[in-house]
């Protein structure tokens, strides 16, 4: 009879493996009839099935809020941790463990307004990470409060006159920061380009980070034009680099060539008015990861040199016996 080892089982179950949908799927998701969260997570599964990547090798990071539910509905590992600090989690996470891809889901409220400070610092340090802001203008969990990017005049629970000060531009602060790697701009209502910029974005090393207009059908029903045919958009021609969007939406906006490459032109690109930059805005492959920069400053030591090491500290401390 032919036997195999334990070792060989586990190997032949490895490289058998093969997902389906259903691998990064768990319930039903609790979002409304309609909104746009369901289109992120649709793709974010989809591609991952198509590449076969292995569900306990990704990590979903979030804060609260209706987009932070995202990570509950991937069959991966996942922290649904606390409002606005999905980052430092994140953070924390792909330090630690260089081995996993991390992804982060946030609301606009969640990263721009509590979360905004680590937002600015996890750019910086050019972390290695997916990070999708689904932006639908609006705090939707607590029902319909005031966020940092609700256009002025918008009537909100907390702005019953009114909101008095505009938003702000997520893509011109994120230009400013140093380091940033990757920019990048898209809507759940083109479910295409979507699902390329998810994939761009998860294929570039370092931070990835992407703006997706979302559609809040119950707070924000006339956000975006309602994602119609006169919402105002500004398509990126980036040539064969780019991500462009499909061609029946290009009749309907104007589309501009733009070099993603050029900082400055990214810069002005990111500072539009009246329109929102749809495409990729920004892409720097050759910002070092803080990861990267970190590991070379290492001193890689063996575990007993380590021992030594840190008793010697240890002792610098403690009362020597004469
Ligand atoms: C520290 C803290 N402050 C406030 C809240 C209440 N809270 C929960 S979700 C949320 C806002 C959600 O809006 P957003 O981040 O834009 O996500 P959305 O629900 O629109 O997806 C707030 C204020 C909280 N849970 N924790
Ligand atoms: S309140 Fe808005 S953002 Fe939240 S689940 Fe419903 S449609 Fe989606």
């Amino acid at each position: 009879m032919n036997t195999i080892t334990a070792k060989e089982f586990t190997e032949i179950e490895c490289s058998d493996r093969s997902y389906e949908l259903e691998d990064y799927e768990t319930e039903t998701p609790r979002w409304c009839k309609g909104c746009g969260d369901f289109g992120v997570l649709s793709v974010v599964q989809k591609y991952l099935q198509e590449k076969q990547v292995d569900p306990e090798s990704v990590v979903c990071c979030s804060g609260i809020g209706c987009s932070s539910r995202l990570p509950h509905y991937m069959k991966t590992y996942g922290f649904h941790s606390i409002h606005g600090r999905a980052l430092p989690v994140a953070t924390g996470v792909a330090l630690m463990r260089p081995d996993l891809q991390v992804l982060v889901v946030m609301g606009d409220g969640d990263c721009f307004s509590i979360g905004g400070n680590h937002w600015l610092h996890a750019a910086r340090y050019n972390m290695n990470a997916t990070v999708l802001v689904l932006d639908n203008e609006v705090y939707a969990l607590t029902k319909k409060q005031v966020s940092p990017t609700t256009r002025a005049g918008t009537l909100t629970n907390t702005t019953p006159r009114g909101a008095y000060v505009g938003g702000l531009n997520p893509l011109s602060v994120y230009m400013g920061i140093s380091n940033r790697s990757f920019l990048a701009q898209t809507a759940t209502w083109l479910p295409g380009h979507l699902e390329k910029t998810f994939r761009a974005a998860w294929e570039h090393k370092g931070l990835s980070f992407v703006r997706v207009l979302q559609r809040c059908p119950v707070f924000m029903p006339d956000a975006f034009d309602a994602g119609g045919v006169n919402f105002p958009a500004l398509f990126l021609d980036g040539g064969d680099e780019g991500i462009p969007v499909e061609k029946g939406f290009l009749k309907k906006s104007p589309t501009v060539k733009h070099d993603f490459t050029d900082v400055n032109a990214a810069q002005k690109i990111a500072q539009t008015e009246d329109m929102e930059p749809i495409g990729l805005i920004y892409k720097n492959t050759d910002t070092p990861t803080y990861q990267d920069i970190r590991e070379s400053r290492i001193a890689h030591l063996s575990r007993s040199e380590l021992v030594s090491k840190l008793n010697e500290e240890i002792n610098k401390y403690s009362v020597q016996p004469k």
